[in-house]
């Protein structure tokens, strides 16, 4: 797959306040935004017709260094300015390189949000801030808090303290995902997860994802009020379950695991992480769409501690904004997972909290995350309305100020 990534973006709301700031019309900063504004990509998976046609390439607004053919065939850094990536991506698909074309295109959209996604009467705009899911495990079992919610009325407690605590969505799941966990029966993971996700419906106006790899779950969560599916396995373990989310016109959102809960720390391997996650979550997207469900209604994971070391864990976080090329919106879990204990001198589930706070900040700098999901609800969105306030923050005194003359 023939996949290009902004290594780095030049971001239009970096250099849009610095045109106001020296008295540029509108007009002018937008001509400047495609021909000054730079972005640098690493293409990767090209063939010999991709190669070829890079290496005759001749315009002065774009900067091509291929890979060592011997040792790394089929890749490149592509530099230049939007105007002249643009001209590219044209250029590539009149020769008949229609994935190369397609592939810079999405990666010189990334800073561009997605469309919003309108889930349970909510509507729900990127880019505008970082968005908390908010994590209900009705399971015995989960790593964190593992049978605090197992019953019905603690549950329904939980989930609508979170709703209260300013979740934009609930994520209610009846199977632990944990390194090492085996599969729970259909039977046994409709019986946790109905009656609660019934009884939030019942009493709040949350918008409410099911957390489940299986169709016949899927189902009858959205049946019960359910909007939208949190599959861990990204469409790998039942293949009915994009068929299931179609069926009902919901939301989806894709994981990326290698390997299955069960095995999947034992040894986890990648030659490329974030490529590999990249193109795991495309093919996942295209099943998805072939299945009926609407490109629109998809969010994509990069799935921190499903089959990852910490350092591919911490790569990935570092990267996440290369998943905006799949034009979707990210959701990405940190909470209180192994990798937070690990650097934060070996604590347990129960005293994450502060390394995971510190993930969030983290992600939100970065611009990585629409969405998180996370345990702790009100220290999250705390921890959030700083970290995004920071990362958009505009005013830099009177010159600096929109329309200011
Ligand atoms: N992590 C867990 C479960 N579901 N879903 C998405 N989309 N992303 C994640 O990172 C993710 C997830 C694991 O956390 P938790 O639910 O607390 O644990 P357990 O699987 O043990 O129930």
């Amino acid at each position: 797959m023939i996949l290009a990534r902004p290594i780095r973006l030049d971001r239009d709301d970096d250099l849009e306040p610095a045109w106001e700031r020296i008295g540029l019309v509108p007009a002018a900063r937008q001509l400047l935004l495609d021909s000054v504004g730079r972005a640098h990509l690493l293409v990767t998976g090209l063939g010999s017709a991709e190669t070829r046609f890079l290496r005759n390439l001749e315009d002065s607004r774009v900067t091509v260094i291929l890979s060592d053919a011997e040792r790394r065939p089929g890749a490149a850094t592509v530099s230049g300015t939007r105007a002249g990536l643009e001209a590219l991506a044209r250029l590539a698909e009149r020769q008949g390189l229609t994935s190369l074309g397609r592939a810079l295109d999405a990666a010189t959209a990334a800073d561009v949000p997605p469309d919003p996604t309108v889930l349970g009467g909510r509507t729900f705009r990127w880019g505008e801030r970082t968005h908390v899911m908010g994590v209900v495990n009705v399971t015995p079992d989960s790593f964190s808090d593992g049978g605090r919610h197992l019953e019905l009325a603690a549950a329904v407690s939980h989930a609508l303290a979170l709703a209260e605590a300013g979740a934009d969505l609930l994520d209610i799941g009846g199977e632990s995902t944990r390194p090492g966990s085996d599969e729970v029966p259909v039977q046994v993971e409709l019986d946790r997860v109905l009656p609660v996700i019934e009884a939030v419906r019942a009493s709040s106006q949350v918008p409410i994802s099911v957390d489940t790899r299986k169709a016949e779950v899927a189902r009858e969560a959205l049946r019960a009020g359910a909007v939208l599916v949190n599959d861990v396995s990204g469409l790998g373990h039942d293949p009915a379950l994009a068929s299931a989310v179609a069926g009902a016109g919901a939301a989806l959102a894709l994981m990326h695991i290698q390997g299955t809960p069960t095995t999947m720390q034992v040894d986890p391997h990648y030659a490329d992480v974030v490529a590999e996650v990249v193109e795991f979550l495309a093919r996942a997207i295209d099943r998805a769409v072939a299945a009926g469900v609407a490109r629109e209604r998809i969010w994509v994971d990069p799935g921190i501690g499903f089959g990852k070391t910490l350092g591919h864990n911490l790569f990935l976080l570092r990267h996440l904004a290369e998943l905006r090329v799949l034009g979707a919106p990210v959701l990405v879990g940190t909470s209180r997972k192994r990798f937070i204990g690990a650097l934060a001198g070996e604590r347990p589930p129960d005293r994450r909290l502060e390394g995971t706070l510190g993930s969030l900040a983290a992600v939100a700098v970065l611009h990585g995350a629409d969405v998180v999901r996370v345990h702790d609800v009100a220290e999250a969105r705390d921890a959030l309305v700083v970290a995004d306030a920071i990362a958009r923050a505009r005013e830099g005194g009177d010159l600096w100020s929109p329309g200011s003359g």
